[in-house]
């Protein structure tokens, strides 16, 4: 039997030994890395995802990115409501990056001297430091670089996480999502391989804007003036606005996102600071990874999907039937009146074995 001390001592002992072993592992890691290829990929915008292998060609890469932080203020409904805007790359979410399992994503995040304030970027794919958060902070003119291995599947949020100020840089828009794919592509849940054509990133956001003595929206010179006012919105917990991709109506008319009878579509989902419930109107998730995490088998032929604050989900659909789809949060008063609709346009050919019109409306008949 070990007494107590001896089991203590054991412990810090064995700690000590399993210290050393990562000391060693790295420095052959770091070589290792050295000698792997580098992609660099160039960013777009949201709702677009950047090209990328489905199923990774070849071993581990560091894949390199490359964000700018811009601060400005962005129109975000129909009325000239005006958001003290902070962004990863100028939009509302950032853009997505795309990795595979064992790749090294290394990010150059920019703030430009322009800015007003610091900012850094807090990954939820990364582990340590804060999800790179302790290890990004840069005040405006600096730049930094930080690389962290894909070690986990999955659809996953970052954000700006500055000490003091995180839920204000988030809610101003700073968030985003990397996602890694599993080398050998997207299983479903009996393992078989399922593909993408087309792939739609959305970011949701909510806005808290203050409002003068006539309830008339506020606009404000800076972000810095722009802050008490918006504190104390925030805390009342009730945003103005629940949007897509930054603003009323950025992903409807025609702005729509498209696809076509047959084609398989890919949704990612985010949601960085609350929870959300997305739902295809007329359609269906017929995959759905609702947390995002690929590793776990996807949920089939789902009605509406839940996305935790602080996370991204994805969702894989076949459109059957062409016409406009309403994409929503389905909590219908934050879709219909907050801003939370996006809209898909499908072409292609009506089946009418799935639904018919069998008779149009007409007056009811008198018996
Ligand atoms: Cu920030």
């Amino acid at each position: 039997m070990f007494t107590r001390r001896e089991a203590l001592i054991g412990a810090v002992v064995a700690a000590a030994a399993a210290a050393a072993i990562p000391a060693f592992a790295a420095q052959a890691q770091t070589a290792d890395i050295a000698a792997l290829p580098r992609q660099k990929v160039s960013l777009v915008a949201p709702p677009f995802v950047h090209e990328h292998d489905q199923v990774a060609n070849g071993g581990p890469k560091v894949v390199e990115f490359t964000m700018k932080i811009e601060e400005k203020p962005i129109v975000i409904d129909d009325e000239g409501t005006t958001l003290r805007g902070m962004t990863f790359n100028g939009s509302i979410p950032g853009p997505m990056m795309v990795v595979h399992e064992g790749d090294y994503l290394e990010l150059t995040l920019v703030n430009p001297e322009t800015n007003e304030m610091p900012h850094n970027i807090d990954f939820h794919a990364a582990t340590g430091a804060l999800g790179g958060g302790a290890l990004t902070h840069v005040n405006p003119g600096e730049q930094v670089t930080l690389r962290f291995k894909a070690t986990r599947t999955g659809t996953f949020v970052y954000h700006c996480a500055p000490e003091g100020m995180i839920p204000w840089h988030v809610v101003s828009g700073m968030s985003g999502t990397v996602m890694v794919l599993p080398r050998e592509g997207l299983k479903n849940e009996k393992g078989e391989p399922v593909r993408y054509d087309k792939i739609f990133y959305v970011g949701e956001n909510e806005f808290y804007i203050p409002r003068d003595e006539n309830g008339k929206y506020k606009k404000y010179e800076s972000l810095g003036e722009s802050y008490d006012d918006t504190l104390k919105v925030m805390r009342g917990l009730i945003p103005t606005h629940v949007v897509f991709n930054g603003k009323v109506g950025s992903l409807t008319g025609k702005n729509a996102m498209t696809a076509k009878v047959g084609e398989t579509v890919m949704i990612v989902h985010s949601q960085a600071n609350r929870d959300t419930r997305p739902h295809l109107i007329g359609g269906h998730g017929d995959y759905v990874w609702e947390e995002g995490k690929f590793a776990n088998p996807p949920a089939k032929d789902l009605e509406t999907w839940f996305i935790r604050g602080g996370s991204a989900g994805a969702a894989l659909y076949t459109f059957l039937q062409p016409g406009v789809y309403a994409y929503v949060n389905h909590n219908l008063i934050e879709a219909v009146e907050l801003g939370a609709t996006a809209h898909f346009t499908v072409e292609g050919e009506w089946n009418d074995d799935l639904m018919k019109q069998v008779d149009a409306p007409r007056p009811i008949p008198m018996n």
